[in-house]
């Protein structure tokens, strides 16, 4: 035999080997899908551990993401520890072709990983949390095991290659097929019932009728909409608006069994509330604009909608809770979500009479499961991170002494109202608008103080200033248009706003971290 042939079959079979590890990666990761279906969706290793990723990444990496992949940075993220995977498996793969033991055992040590991953989730249930990674690292172990052992006999004569290179073809390719549709079946149903485990969410949220509200929003001013082509919509609709959140995979909560327990430091009545209970109370219907610290100068992540919930300060106080200002003992509230979340808002800022609340409805329909179903809290004037925790379970009072929520844990402000900015929507970055006159239009927001003034400037020109649509209230974003006659060329047009308390928006340039960026949003276009 040739050099070249014998060089042939040894890459052959080193290429089957590596069709048994991604076999045996793709059968692990298939039949921890059944487990986790059975169990719980969240604990499937996948989840897991791209969870505990996402709880690892440095916060400078983790906004690189958001702001690279945006609301795909999850998918990317999966994609990621797919293809890592991938390639351990066939490393492994070839590695079973000399050492079957030491290929297996490779695989278990993944089990191992993923079941560390789920039983460190915030949110994790106990042991059973780990049986998804075990049992696909023991099932995907026991693949590997199977087919090397095909691939090294050739005892079976029906099979055996003719020049007695010592192996079965037809036993391999018939355990691999079989190991494919298995995997492939065990993975399908196990998506199934995950599908299914969501259903009693999925009814509760279509049962509900949302009750008028005891004091309703004030309709919209005329005119809080500019009608200029390429600005944002006011109110944003659920479909488009901005998502930002650690879960891997959405909880799907049951209104019917969902609880809230509010407890803590000088809750001297503490309380359970029920879905139902929370629906009873007068309900308050506000326009509230929600922004993310993440949100680069000029950025996406802020979106306006219509919120119905119940007042934040009245449940607090029938639980007994005084704000700091009034004797309280507890100058921090923390809300604990579903899935481990939490986030801190300052007592005060939360009683001091601002529209704080709880939110059941979005936009005239109960919370989209996105955005927090089936309720979420939500401070106006306050960046997300530390005021809008969604599918909430529990509130916390406690002190910013004593403890430190997720974010802060991260590197991320204590405490963190929401900066003055503006942004041009139109003309669009590198834009070449056309006509003697253009009109250059966006949004400003300064939540809770509201905005008073904006200003447009051309290259280095004089600030000039623009038309503002009429304010909705002082916790909205506010449009603004400036008609502009350019001169032909390339400019560059910025903007900036001065807030309700008349301070001017600061030129200097921040990083998203720790608090949120600052800084002028320019447009370079062509005219
Ligand atoms: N449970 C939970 N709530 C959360 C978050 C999260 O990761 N988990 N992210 C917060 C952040 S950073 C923001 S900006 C808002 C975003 O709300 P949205 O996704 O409805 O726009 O939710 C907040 N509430
Ligand atoms: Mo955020």
């Amino acid at each position: 035999m040739g050099i070249v042939s014998t060089f042939r079959k040894s890459l052959a079979r080193s290429a089957l080997g590596a069709v048994s590890g991604l076999l045996a990666g793709y059968t692990a990761l298939a039949v921890a899908e059944l487990a986790a279906s059975l169990i719980r969706p969240q604990a499937g290793p996948v989840t897991v551990v791209g969870g505990a990723a996402i709880d690892r990444t440095p916060a400078a990496v983790k906004d690189f993401a958001i702001r690279t992949f945006g609301e795909n940075d999850k998918v990317v993220l999966q994609l990621g520890i797919l293809a890592v995977l991938g390639l351990l498996g066939v490393i492994l793969g070839i590695v079973s072709l000399r050492y079957r033991r030491a290929g297996a055992a490779g695989v278990l040590i993944f089990g191992v990983i993923g079941a560390a991953a789920a039983l460190s989730r915030p949110d994790t249930q106990g042991v059973a949390d780990a049986l998804p990674s075990v049992a696909g690292a023991l099932a995907g172990a026991a693949v590997l095991y199977l087919l090397a052992g095909k691939l090294n006999s050739g005892s079976s004569p029906a099979g055996a290659e003719a020049d007695g290179s010592g192996w079965s073809r037809r036993g391999f390719l018939t355990a691999a097929s079989v190991t494919a549709v298995a995997a492939t079946g065990a993975g399908a149903l196990g998506r199934a019932l995950i599908g299914k485990s969501g259903q009693g969410a999925t009814a509760s949220r279509a049962a509900i009728t949302l009750p008028a509200p005891a004091s309703a929003a004030p309709a919209l001013p005329a005119g809080a909409q500019l009608k200029v082509e390429g600005i944002s919509a006011f109110t944003t609709p659920n479909k488009d608006f901005y998502r930002v959140d650690t879960a891997l995979v959405v909880p799907k909560v049951d209104a019917d069994t969902w609880r809230l327990r509010i407890r803590g430091k000088g809750v001297t009545r503490p309380r359970t509330y029920t879905f139902q209970e929370l629906l009873n109370r007068p309900l308050i219907e506000r326009d509230i604009t929600l922004t993310c610290v993440s949100n680069e100068v000029g950025g996406p992540y802020i979106g306006h909608a219509r919120w119905l919930g119940v007042r934040l300060d009245d449940l607090l106080k029938e639980c007994g809770v005084k704000a700091p200002s009034q004797g309280g003992k507890a100058d921090q509230l923390v809300a604990r979500s579903v899935d481990g979340m939490t986030l801190g808002s300052p007592v005060e800022d939360v009683m001091d009479g601002r529209d704080a609340i709880l939110a059941v409805g979005m936009n005239g329909e109960p919370l989209p499961f996105d955005h927090g179903f089936p309720v979420r809290m939500l401070v106006p004037g306050l960046y997300g991170y530390v005021s809008a925790c969604k599918w909430i379970q529990e509130i916390e009072l406690t002190t910013f002494d004593s403890y430190d929520p997720y974010w802060v844990k991260r590197k991320w402000a204590r405490k963190a109202p929401i900066k003055t900015q503006a942004r041009i929507d139109t003309p669009k970055p590198f834009g070449r608008p056309t006509g003697e006159l253009v009109t250059v239009a966006g949004v400003a927001w300064a939540q809770h103080r509201g905005i008073d003034r904006v200003e447009v400037r051309v290259d280095d020109g004089p600030w000039q200033t623009a038309d503002l649509a009429p304010q909705a209230n002082k916790d909205t974003w506010r449009q603004w248009s400036f008609p502009w006659k350019p001169t032909p060329g390339g400019h560059n047009l910025t903007v900036r706003a001065t807030d309700g308390t008349g301070q001017v928006q600061t030129e200097e340039r921040t990083r998203t971290i720790p608090d949120g960026a600052s800084g002028w949003h320019s447009v370079f276009v062509t005219t």
